[in-house]
């Protein structure tokens, strides 16, 4: 069938499963949104690439399929770079569709000319730019397959224009009709498995420490049943949040500079460390050595660069973590752990995450309520800083795909953008992200799209008046010098929210938030409630950069 390239693209995204684009049109692209004109494809238009780029983000960790952005040549593709790089350090599958100017001006600084592959290069799992109108609707698949292989990750395709208005023979492919050669070759090694089974065999005080390959890997069911074979508590990190249910007698909850006391302890007191699906951020394993010094270390990860890259490891497992546990239970005794888990239970009783609940609105408290007033049904995203970190804390995730946040890259003004995203990915769940008051600022504009296409995303703002975070660090480590990070605090982000088009409410009392919640989830609707917080209040307990349990402050 004759089509013109445009259409091709549009052809290879339906083969492809495609059912959303989040994107910007252009003059380098209006050829693709020409043919996107007469599809199904729902496209969110967004105010903001890089919000589109987020979007696309958002979708892809809820759903666990290939997030799908477009934007134009120059500024368009520019626009998209942080949110490309947002997904790349947290390994999801993004495809972003770039318009170029066309080939025979290619090096020449047309208008809107900029080299998109060049500088995403660095922060793509792979990219392309499409020179001759055959290599179009393969390159296309290749994309897709090549974001959701492996470790998932973001993938550019840039395409001039003349490539879109080329007449192409196109024939239909499927989903599957490109297949990646990647190096898990799907056989994991006996003898790495044989040492594990020794070491977890051998081991008196063992813990798991769970990432985010446990998410993308689909294994948490897996992980459950190897924790619950050998008794061995759960530890995760920030991306991996979910991965386990945290009201499981296992769980450890978060690790790390914002890890509770007692998951850190237990971790630094284990004599093994089984690492799934983590990369040992520097967020975790901030001092090289100083996590769990006396423990050994088995690491279960399908990309065979992160073994031994932050950490040195005994025994290195390269396969799909959701194989490799099936493996390990299956050979494995039922082992029982009278004394570890009893040692743990006392450790969580002296230094489980506490705060001070009196009839101040604290942040912490506000989590909490969120979760109990939603019946445990939500999808939570976070901007970044102290929202981020009280929300990791302090709500209990229970199920993969229901944690949305920045990791790797701690990028603000991602919440707004990926809870959209999510909404739109998984429309019979209802999205509340946490958010603060300079994060939302980077982004607020995305309201404007929750409202245009009536998505329910509750947006919890925790209003501080200040760069939180930031401020918490000079409180701590800079002698209270807080060089700019007060925030204009006359700025009314409620009545803002109303001009956007979503309700805004303001409260400042625990009563006038649990009246506002429970209205924002009654009504299926986009809203925003504004709380009034103290600046002063703080993310404890906290392990500086470079330190260990032994230098926790609070
Ligand atoms: C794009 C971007 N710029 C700067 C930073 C550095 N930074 C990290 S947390 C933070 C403060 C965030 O303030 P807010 O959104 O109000 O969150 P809070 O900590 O107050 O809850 C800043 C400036 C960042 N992570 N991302
Ligand atoms: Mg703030």
């Amino acid at each position: 069938m004759k089509l013109k390239g445009a259409q091709v693209i549009i052809e290879v995204l339906k083969e492809m499963g495609v059912d959303t684009i989040f994107g910007i049109p252009g003059g380098a692209v209006i050829p693709i949104y020409d043919a996107l004109y007469d599809s199904d494809i729902r496209h969110i238009l967004a105010t903001h690439e890089q919000m589109a780029a987020h979007m696309a983000d958002g979708y892809a960790r809820v759903t666990g399929r290939v997030g799908v952005c477009f934007a134009t040549s120059g500024p368009g593709s520019t626009n998209l770079v942080t949110g490309i790089a947002n997904a790349y350090m947290d390994s999801v599958p993004v495809v972003a569709i770039t318009g170029q100017v066309p080939t025979n001006l290619i090096g020449k600084d047309a208008f809107q000319e900029v080299d998109i592959t060049g500088i995403t290069m660095p922060i793509t799992k792979h990219n392309f730019i499409v020179k001759s109108p055959d290599k179009l609707a393969d390159t296309i698949r290749q994309a897709f397959a090549i974001a959701k292989s492996g470790r998932p990750g973001p993938v550019l395709v840039d395409i001039p224009k003349d490539i879109q208005n080329a007449d192409i023979e196109y024939v239909k492919g499927r989903e599957d009709s490109i297949n990646i050669k990647n190096n898990v070759n799907g056989i994991v090694s006996q003898k790495e498995l044989d040492k594990a089974i020794e070491l977890i065999l051998q081991s008196k005080k063992p813990v798991i420490f769970a990432g985010g390959g446990v998410i993308w890997g689909e294994a948490s069911a897996e992980l459950i049943e190897f924790a619950e074979k050998t008794n061995i508590p759960v530890a995760s990190s920030l991306m991996g949040l979910g991965c386990f249910p945290e009201d499981h007698p296992l769980s450890l909850g978060l690790i790390g500079m914002h890890g509770s006391r007692f998951a850190n302890l237990a971790v630094f007191k284990s004599d093994l460390v089984i690492a799934i699906g983590t990369r040992f951020s520097d967020r975790v394993a901030s001092k090289a050595g100083g996590l769990a010094p006396n423990a050994k270390i088995i690491h279960i990860d399908i990309d065979p660069a992160e073994l031994g890259k932050n950490v040195e490891v005994e025994v290195a497992i390269i396969g799909k973590v959701k194989e490799v546990l099936k493996l390990l239970t299956n050979k494995l005794p039922f082992l029982e752990r009278k004394e570890w888990l009893k040692e743990i239970s006392d450790l969580k009783e002296k230094h489980g995450l506490k705060y001070k609940n009196d009839e101040v609105l604290r942040p912490q408290w506000i989590v909490e309520k969120i979760q109990e007033l939603s019946y445990d049904d939500l999808i939570i995203a976070t901007e970044v800083g102290q929202n981020q970190m009280w929300a990791a804390q302090f709500y209990k995730f229970k199920q993969p795909r229901t944690f949305v946040t920045s990791g790797g890259l701690g990028a603000m003004g991602f919440g707004l953008p990926a809870a959209i995203g999510a909404q739109v990915g998984r429309p019979d769940k209802r999205v509340v992200n946490i958010a603060g008051d300079g994060s939302l600022r980077m982004n607020i504009h995305a309201l404007e799209t929750a409202a245009v296409y009536n998505l329910p995303v509750i947006t919890v703002l925790l209003n501080n008046q200040t760069l939180g975070m930031v401020r918490q660090w000079q409180n701590l480590l800079y002698d209270k010098r807080f060089s700019h990070t007060d925030l204009n605090a006359n700025l009314n982000f409620a009545k803002l929210a109303n001009d956007f088009g979503v309700e805004g409410i303001r409260v400042t009392t625990k009563e006038e938030f649990e009246k506002a919640f429970k209205k924002a989830y009654c009504e299926k609707r986009p809203f925003m409630i504004e709380c009034i917080i103290n600046k002063d209040e703080m993310v404890l307990p906290f392990i500086p950069a470079g330190g260990t349990v032994e230098n926790t402050i609070g």
